[in-house]
């Protein structure tokens, strides 16, 4: 389980124009989030007539919802008095996050006649994933995207309302709106990616390496490699484009955060969307549904041993295609049931973030049994928020840039980050081979497995079963990966030992 919330600072953002924001041209779960109050970026105060400094908003982002400002601008605005409070009445002491809650419960219906009882409850009900929940719940994945979640909701469940005129009033604005939440909402959707986030690149590049020296130099010591050149044969790589796809898919639908969509009506989607969170379409059953796209690509040589095959149409799930627009992508997670993955791009760029088993990454807070994750809400205020404090790290994370053709090793137990920087077409796949056979079955063996294993519906038996097909399949595997680690183990220990006095060996 994974949930995300906002870290608890409140600063101000600066703005030179009295115009729209000036904007330069130029983010495998989707579970409920909650948000705690928002963290703005450090020495930034924005006031409507000056222009933003320190960050770089996307060309197509529309102005600040509402003219929502945040808090912190209140209090350089002497005199004003918060509209949020005045609208809510009563309400007011609860917290935005709280009152988004709250608004959660009704539909969209009850939140229309709310809109009109006051400028507040106008800004608070316009909050846009309020509306892509309704559309989301309501409609699963048979709506046609139509310019916000909104405005979607309303032409669909009402088609004989003027929607032009609900697009337009979008843009009304309030005046001395104060409430970093939805300030902070805004402007993770419309926030380009900072060059400096995307300046380092310190991962192992290889090219047309042997098996032998993949196993000895990654897969072993279980290091991030980025491998060049290994999918030059896949027919994907030249075909896989949105028409090719669309037509080949025709009416199949495919898993997309909480709903299924046809893959037309999802790049409709993605060339409209403009959220902090964009749908990602992950799909497990990919070459199932479409045996084409299974035949048209191969898993690299380095990563042919899939032990998980034993187990036949009983396995958990292991490849996905991955589909998504600028900005989308993975928070931080470790993969599922300890194995290792491998990550290839076929369309677009990815940018990857990943730290070692050892070291949590920053503003990312695990439950002690592992089960659950906190973390912030978005990717994007994953790099605002944290992604400095990295730079002063003994452990910096290993990162690149993921192009087109390059698939990247992620070992079992890293933790990672991955957002699309254009829209991205991926193929990965989850693997156990021997050399993590032994940490995969210690993982599926956990007294909590039942909450910790993943994509199966048998969590419980996934242990015994796969155990019981290994030693089938390959008998003494087990037992001689478990001696060979018990002498490594006892090696490492005489290497550090006086085994005849029984203490540490010290050296100056
Ligand atoms: O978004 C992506 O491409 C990364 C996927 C990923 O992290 C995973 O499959 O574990």
């Amino acid at each position: 389980m994974l949930s995300c919330r906002r870290s608890l600072l409140s600063q101000t953002i600066k703005r030179k124009t009295k115009n729209k924001p000036k904007n330069k041209t130029k983010v495998k779960t989707h579970k409920k989030v909650s948000r705690t109050r928002d963290y703005i970026p450090k020495n930034m105060h924005l006031e409507d007539n000056e222009e933003e400094v320190g960050f770089n908003l996307k060309s197509s982002a529309p102005s600040r919802s509402h003219g929502v400002q945040p808090l912190g601008n209140l209090y350089f605005n002497p005199g004003a008095i918060n509209s949020r409070n005045i609208g809510l009445g009563t309400l007011q002491i609860l917290s935005d996050e709280l009152v988004l809650e709250i608004l959660g419960l009704l539909e969209g219906t009850q939140l229309g006649v709310l809109a009109t009882v006051s400028k507040s409850f106008y800004v608070f009900t316009s909050h846009e994933p309020l509306w892509r929940n309704l559309v989301l719940d309501n409609l699963k994945g048979r709506f046609f995207y139509n310019r916000s979640w909104k405005v979607t909701y309303i032409s669909t469940f009402h088609p004989s309302f003027d929607v032009s005129r609900s697009a337009r009033s979008s843009g009304l604005r309030v005046r001395d709106f104060y409430s970093d939440y939805l300030f902070q909402s805004w402007l993770c959707a419309n926030l380009e990616m900072k060059p400096e986030w995307l300046e380092r690149d310190n991962i192992i590049r290889k090219r047309g390496i042997s098996v032998d020296d993949f196993l000895t130099n990654f897969e072993e010591p279980n290091k991030p490699v980025l491998l060049e050149g290994c999918m030059d044969n896949w027919d994907a790589l030249g075909k896989w484009d949105r028409d090719y796809l669309v037509n080949l898919c025709g009416d199949a639908l495919f898993a997309v955060g909480p709903v299924k969509m046809r893959l037309d009506d999802y790049f409709s989607y993605a060339d409209q969307v403009k959220e902090e969170r964009p749908l990602y379409l992950f799909d497990p059953k990919f070459a199932e549904k479409i045996p084409t796209l299974g035949s048209e690509y191969d898993v690299p040589v380095y990563f042919r041993e899939d032990l998980f095959s034993v187990l036949g149409n009983r396995r958990p799930d292991y490849r996905w295609i991955i589909i998504g627009p600028a900005g989308s992508g993975s928070s931080f997670h470790i993969d599922p049931n300890s194995t290792s993955a491998w990550n290839a791009v076929i369309r677009g760029s990815k940018k990857w973030i990943l730290f070692p088993p050892d070291v949590v990454p920053p503003g990312v807070h695990p439950s002690p049994d592992g089960a659950e994750v906190a973390c912030p809400v978005s990717i994007i205020e994953w790099f605002m928020n944290f992604y400095d404090a990295t730079k002063d790290w003994k452990k910096r994370p290993i990162e690149c840039i993921c192009k087109a053709g390059e698939v990247i090793f992620v070992p079992n137990g890293w933790w990672h980050l991955v957002i699309n920087l254009e829209e991205s077409v991926a193929i990965t796949q989850n693997y156990v081979s021997r050399r993590n056979l032994l940490n995969v079955l210690d993982f599926l063996k956990k007294p909590n497995a039942s909450k910790l294993v993943s994509g199966t519906t048998d969590r419980i038996n996934l242990y015994e079963n796969f155990k019981n097909a290994i030693e089938a399949s390959f008998p003494g595997t087990i037992d001689g990966l478990r001696l060979k680690a018990k002498q490594k183990k006892m090696s490492f220990w005489d290497s550090v030992t006086d085994s005849k006095v029984g203490a540490f060996k010290f050296s100056f």
